[in-house]
């Protein structure tokens, strides 16, 4: 769907401009270290190191892998979010330059089709002996992954040879000469599927499939590389996902981007396999996210303790620990689970994460990122305290690991992939984008402001479909569709005609969440939500805002708002135009004297009104207390 959608305006298209004309230029210059003052990055340097070590028989002079060991995935997720920005927006300078960073990238490949800098630079003799922590077959997934999308989005099958070569050689060390093992870092499962599906070569799918059924059943097997590699440490199989086999496992735990990419897989798997007991796997781990273990941000992997799941409705606000990578996941999920069942939750859950979650893993600008998601932020305690380390009050603008701000951008420059789909004749809109969908059997243009309006109109222009619109379930209960047609499971059915105009009117009322009160963080609490957005108020517009009440009698009111208008935000966020903003009103408590700590009669409460924002514009006025769930009375 993504080279048959072209964004005209709206959110999603100032998005995919931002990945296009800002974020890809500016990655590509953090991965090559050319930007001063961030974590430096020797992701390209690795492979040009590799490439001439190949060539020369000797590593040049300082020339060993440096960085995190997983640092290629970096140049893999770029590359593949450079290739889908070129679906969006023409680029020959960049199309030359992933070609040339393509045969880089062949050059660094061993003869053996062996691929990965660290290996090949630092340890040679340790290849596939500590697949727990080595990546090297996440890596390869990445790179997998960005040689499909650049085949898919340029013609070009150079990296596709190169990586088809990797997983011929992977394929004959794990499958014919049986060597023990799965990876620790899912991936490569979901990037041998995208790898089977435009090759049609079967040990694709044998190998995604072989590494699918083996993790867990030996559940020594990582606790023996930790001995091997010499660590005293208790290996966690959790964390690796690996403490069952995948067919037995039911809750989702361990860490989260691993066990999301690893579910992933396995329901790509389960739909092209038509594999029942795996789908029902598949559906059993969405629920446990779905209804116990995420936040109402879409966010997952409450802690930062192996940036993973923890227990049910455990979902702390303040040390939330919600990678951006793990949010990504969970729409790569969503999209493979709709295959399976065609489900409205499932797009809800996906619109959940994107509109939040994955938006505020990227400021305005396109150009600082944040790799931690928390729901609440006091600045002189994050980063500050040992709890609250990780939560970061304001973006950076690159990470030492840094895994989310290219995953992000791939994300972003090919939201149409996950808001379309078309199977058996019928069409499926399960993300709102204004733009023109242009299929053999139809031409769909879509007019739409939508999470900032109410209406999504569907015009017709070439031939005719089924037409499946998912209607979220904020708004299942009040909705209007112009047409008549079949409501079911979340997707209204309608037989859409050449020169027909489809309108739907969506309730976009600012409401009060309430969580379930196993969540005890946000207990006597109340979070507003506009649509799929969730909203957060901000000291900048609201000063002391943890004095602040809701009062649970007054209407929350709508306003359409420019930054601009709201204030303080920098030129960067002028192209989103009018966005929704909420006024609601309360009390703020007033000590009498604000120098006590705790007092009981001495305080008083007076009216006041707060400004909430779309939570994913948050931080971007600078350092600021941030809160989305408030107390509400
Ligand atoms: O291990 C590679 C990546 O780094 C993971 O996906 C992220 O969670 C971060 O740990
Ligand atoms: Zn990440």
């Amino acid at each position: 769907m993504l080279k048959n959608f072209k964004y005209t305006d709206g959110l999603f298209a100032r998005y995919a401009n931002l990945v296009c004309d800002v974020v890809v230029p500016y990655q590509e210059k953090a991965l090559r270290n050319e930007i001063e003052g961030i974590a430096p990055s020797f992701a390209f340097a690795n492979f040009k190191n590799a490439a001439i070590l190949n060539k020369t028989g000797k590593i040049p002079q300082d020339g060993e892998h440096k960085g995190a060991l997983y640092l290629d995935s970096d140049v893999a997720k770029w590359l593949e979010a450079s290739a889908y920005s070129l679906a969006v927006k023409e680029n020959k300078d960049l199309e030359k330059r992933i070609d040339q960073i393509c045969d880089l990238i062949g050059q660094a490949q061993e003869t053996d089709g062996y691929l990965d800098t660290y290996y090949t630079l630092n340890a040679p003799d340790k290849k596939f002996t500590y697949l727990a922590m080595g990546h090297e077959l996440y890596c390869a997934g990445h790179m997998m992954e960005a040689a499909v999308a650049i085949y898919d989005v340029t013609g070009s099958r150079k990296l596709l040879d190169v990586m088809c070569k990797n997983a011929d050689m992977l394929y004959r060390v794990f499958v014919t000469e049986k060597r023990d093992g799965y990876p620790g870092h899912p991936e490569i499962e979901l990037a041998l599927l995208k790898l089977w599906k435009v090759t049609q070569n079967p040990k694709y799918l044998e190998l995604a499939k072989h590494f699918i059924e083996v993790r867990g059943v030996d559940r020594d097997f990582f606790p023996n590389e930790y001995k091997n590699n010499g660590r005293n440490d208790r290996c966690n199989n959790e964390y690796y996902v690996s403490h069952k086999p995948v067919r037995e496992q039911s809750d989702a735990v361990g860490h989260a981007v691993r066990a999301v990419y690893l579910y992933t897989g396995m329901a790509d798997l389960a739909a092209n396999t038509e594999d029942k007991e795996l789908e029902e796997v598949c559906f059993k781990l969405f629920e446990s996210i779905e209804k116990r273990r995420m936040y109402i941000t879409g966010g997952i992997g409450s802690t930062n303790q192996g940036e993973a799941f923890t227990t049910d409705y455990h979902l702390p606000n303040d040390t939330a620990y919600n990678e951006t990578c793990a949010s990504i996941a969970l729409i790569f999920f969503g999209a493979k689970l709709l295959k399976l069942r065609r489900q409205g939750r499932i797009a809800d859950v996906m619109e959940r994460a994107i509109y939040n979650t994955v938006l505020a893993g990227v400021e305005l600008d396109g150009k600082k990122f944040f790799y931690v998601n928390p729901l609440e932020v006091m600045p002189g305690v994050a980063e500050k305290v040992v709890t609250h380390w990780c939560v970061r009050p304001q973006r950076p603008g690159w990470f030492g690991c840094a895994c989310c701000p290219p995953n992000a951008a791939r994300l972003l420059a090919s939201v149409a992939k996950y808001g379309w789909d078309e199977e058996d004749g019928v069409l499926y809109s399960n993300l709102f984008m204004a733009g023109e969908l242009s299929l053999p059997s139809v031409t769909i243009e879509v007019e739409t402001t939508y999470p900032f309006g109410d209406t999504v109109k569907y015009k017709v222009k070439k031939g005719q479909t089924k037409l499946a619109i998912h209607i979220p379930s904020f708004t299942l209960k009040k909705f209007s569709v112009s047409h008549k047609g079949e409501l079911k499971d979340g997707y209204y059915y309608i037989d859409a005609k050449e020169g027909e105009e489809i309108v739907l009117k969506l309730d976009m009322t600012p409401r009060f969440n309430r969580a379930n009160s196993n969540v005890t963080s946000t207990s006597g609490m109340a979070a507003v939500t506009v649509g799929p957005v969730v909203y957060c108020s901000e000291e900048k517009d609201n000063g002391d805002i943890f004095a602040f009440s809701f009062d649970s009698s007054k209407k929350l009111k709508l306003k359409a708002e420019t930054p601009a208008e709201i204030g303080g935000f920098t030129s960067a966020a002028d192209d989103l135009g009018k966005i929704y903003t909420v006024e609601a009103k309360g009390f703020e408590m007033v000590l009498d004297n604000p120098d006590e700590l705790y007092v009981t009669d001495e305080y008083k409460e007076v009216k006041k009104s707060v400004k909430l924002i779309p939570y994913f514009m948050w931080a971007n006025r600078g350092l600021n207390k941030m809160r989305v769930w408030m107390p509400i009375k």
